[in-house]
């Protein structure tokens, strides 16, 4: 799939260095040992709606990790899905009357343009479920041979033949070191797992599944839903989280560095990916699994579902500049989960003005040490409110000055705010 086009990155004097990440499998940040070539999997939207700030701020949130690691002189190898088919889509279009297909390749041009716009650096690959297909069936079929996976017989109103993963066996079957089992990615106990399965897309209560919590891996054709030929799965669909495996598995090394998403991700989808990728490499997915905090709307999440959205194109389409929102949500840590409020946003187009006012006073010989203190803000889990504090405070000081401008200082202070944070001035 056309991925979009990013901006330039300024390039910065020195560079960042000794970056640390909280790691959700750890519980605690982790050193991210450097390497000539960072790889990151991001999980990219289900498009049946316009990006609204919850996902925009999962993705600034790792494109700050992306800028970090290029600061740090390293490459970045990115890869992003999207998942351009799966129920909600499929509902949603049947709920309006358009086509699947174009819904989807509206919203994804849609997201393509707020990527754009918030200057979120593209992904090198970008893939959707559905041209992932071909190579998702022989993943399948190679589970149902390890005995890792199993066909449900049909009942009433469903068809013989889907294929579940079969959780207990996988997690057995692993046993070496650094093997998965369940339960290794989320930290969860049994109960919340149910509970998030069935609010997450998953099917408890299926009858013939072996366990509750074994997910799909391929849904076989029903009248009136799209299908694509499965060998020997027999016409169907994939299910959600082997579409993610299977696009990470083919495009980044095995394990890749950070495996991304939000913190809504982590159990089933996150779980069970872990789960399907060691059982079909022996490997793990990723050496480190990262989630960005949930932003609701005066105070619930924010979800295509209950839609209490603010959405970026909406936005835009009034007028306000990306750069203000990339501010707004970056005045909160990533990690953490925060609502949007129209008094936030105010500050964030205030804060815009004053940087923009303060850099055409820099100040000699100013610029370096803030270069360094947004590092050092940023190597710290990524730490953007600091960031922001350490450039607020430079800010204050150059307002006062008086002397002659530096246009060297000048120049750099908008680079690094550029570079690092992605914000242009
Ligand atoms: N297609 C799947 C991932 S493979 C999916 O979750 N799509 S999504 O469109 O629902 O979400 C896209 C990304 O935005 C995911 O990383 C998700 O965790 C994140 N996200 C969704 N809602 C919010 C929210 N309210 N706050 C923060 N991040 C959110
Ligand atoms: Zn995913």
């Amino acid at each position: 799939m056309k991925s979009w086009t990013s901006r330039p990155v300024p390039q910065l004097p020195g560079k960042m260095s000794g970056l640390s990440l909280f790691d959700t499998v750890r519980g605690k940040a982790a050193t991210i040992e450097g390497r000539a070539v960072q790889s990151m999997y991001v999980c990219g939207i289900t498009p049946y709606d316009a990006t609204h700030m919850g996902h925009a701020a999962s993705y600034v949130a790792f494109d700050l990790l992306n800028r970090a690691w290029r600061d740090s002189g390293q490459t970045v190898e990115y890869v992003q899905n999207v998942t351009d088919v799966d129920d909600p889509l499929l509902e949603r279009a049947t709920a309006t009357g358009v086509d699947w297909r174009d819904l989807a390749a509206s919203q994804v041009q849609l997201f393509r343009d707020d990527m754009t716009a918030l200057n979120v650096l593209p992904p090198d690959h970008y893939i959707g479920a559905v041209e992932a297909i071909p190579d998702i069936v022989p993943a399948v079929e190679k589970l149902l041979a390890e005995g890792l996976a199993y066909r449900v017989a049909g009942t009433e109103g469903e068809p013989d033949g889907d294929v579940y993963y079969d959780v207990e066996a996988a997690g057995k079957a692993s046993g070496a070191p650094g093997a998965w089992a369940l339960g290794d990615v989320s930290g969860l106990g049994e109960t919340e797992m149910l509970e998030l399965f069935a609010e997450r897309g998953g099917d408890p209560g299926r009858p013939g599944k072996r366990q509750a919590l074994d997910p799909l891996l391929w849904r076989v054709a029903r009248e009136g839903e799209p299908s694509w030929p499965g060998a020997s799965l027999g016409d169907g669909r994939p299910g959600w989280h082997i579409e993610c495996t299977v696009i990470a598995q083919k495009y980044l090394p095995a394990p890749f560095t950070v495996q991304g998403g939000g913190s809504d991700l982590v159990f089933p989808h996150h779980e069970m990916g872990a789960g399907h990728a060691y059982s079909l490499s022996g490997v793990p997915l990723a050496e480190h699994f990262a989630h960005a905090g949930m932003v609701g709307l005066d105070g619930e999440k924010m979800s295509k579902s209950k839609g209490n959205l603010v959405l970026v194109s909406t936005l835009r389409a009034a007028g306000e500049e990306p750069s203000a929102i990339r501010l707004a949500i970056l005045a909160n840590h990533y990690r953490s989960d925060w609502s949007w409020t129209d008094e936030a946003f105010i500050e964030a187009k205030q804060r815009l003005e004053a940087w923009r006012a303060a850099v055409s006073n820099a100040r000699e010989g100013s610029a370096l040490p803030l270069l360094d203190a947004m590092r050092r803000e940023l190597a710290d889990d990524l730490n953007a409110p600091g960031a922001l504090a350490a450039v607020d405070r430079w800010a204050t000081e150059t307002e006062s000055f008086s002397g002659p401008v530096s246009t060297a200082d000048r120049a750099l202070v908008a680079d690094a705010i550029n570079a690092l944070l992605g914000v242009e001035l």
